[in-house]
């Protein structure tokens, strides 16, 4: 499988990400995370992205695109991978279909959309603010992180809904029932039609 997490800032792209990693044993790769973890390590890609993380705007293309090359190059990513914040535009999306053709890798097989209404995901956000101290996750950062998600990542939808990719999954409640949710409907969508 490989599987792009697509959805507002605070869907529970990461949280779900990580549960479908561990439950089909392939591994998943965050910009989000690499990026902070690049300003934490104070390294030059983490200098450039600091300011633009900080602001709730998206990184240079050319950043992200560098780590996500990287990761799909690994052996471990031959038999199949998760994508979790990327791609985030178009541009990127169409990054990620070539770099998988270039690796002689088969394309995207499912586009997993946790769907959540903005109420959910300020309330989310902020409450990580408090409990994590992460520096995007305040009240003027929020807002810009949603604006900036309605135009440019949801555009996305249509990129791959025009493939027959995307699975849109309720995303509020338990996350464990969520998981059960994507994990029921990746295995519909990847039943043989009968001829
Ligand atoms: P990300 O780290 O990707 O941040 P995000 O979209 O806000 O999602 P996040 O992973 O934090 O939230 P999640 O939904 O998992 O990006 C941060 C920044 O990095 C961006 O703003 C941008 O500047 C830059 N960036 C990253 N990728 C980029 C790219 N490709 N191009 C350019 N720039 C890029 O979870 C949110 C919270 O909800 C968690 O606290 C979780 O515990 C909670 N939660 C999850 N499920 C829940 C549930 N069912 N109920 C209640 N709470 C739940």
């Amino acid at each position: 499988m490989r599987i792009v997490m697509l959805g507002a800032p605070g869907s529970g792209k990461g949280t779900q990400g990580d549960l479908l990693a561990r439950h089909y044993g392939i591994p998943k790769s965050s910009t989000g995370d690499a990026l902070r973890a690049a300003v934490k390590a104070g390294t030059p890609l983490g200098l450039k992205a600091k300011a633009a993380m900080d602001a709730g705007q998206l990184v240079a293309d050319e950043l992200v695109i560098g780590i996500i090359r990287e990761r799909l190059q690994a052996p471990d990513a031959r038999d199949g991978f998760i994508v979790d914040g990327f791609p985030r535009n178009v541009a990127q999306a169409e990054v990620l279909d070539s770099l998988l053709a270039g690796l002689g890798q088969p394309p995207i097989t499912h586009v997993v959309h946790l769907a959540v209404d903005e109420a959910e995901i300020v309330r989310r956000l902020l409450a990580r603010g408090v409990a994590e101290g992460r520096s995007d996750d305040n009240e003027a950062t929020v807002q810009n992180r949603i604006a900036v998600y309605r135009a440019e990542t949801q555009p996305l939808l249509d990129y791959y809904a025009g493939r027959g990719l995307v699975r849109t999954i309720a995303g509020v409640g338990d996350v464990a029932a969520i998981q059960a949710r994507i994990v029921a409907t990746l295995a519909v969508a990847e039943t043989p039609v009968a001829a």
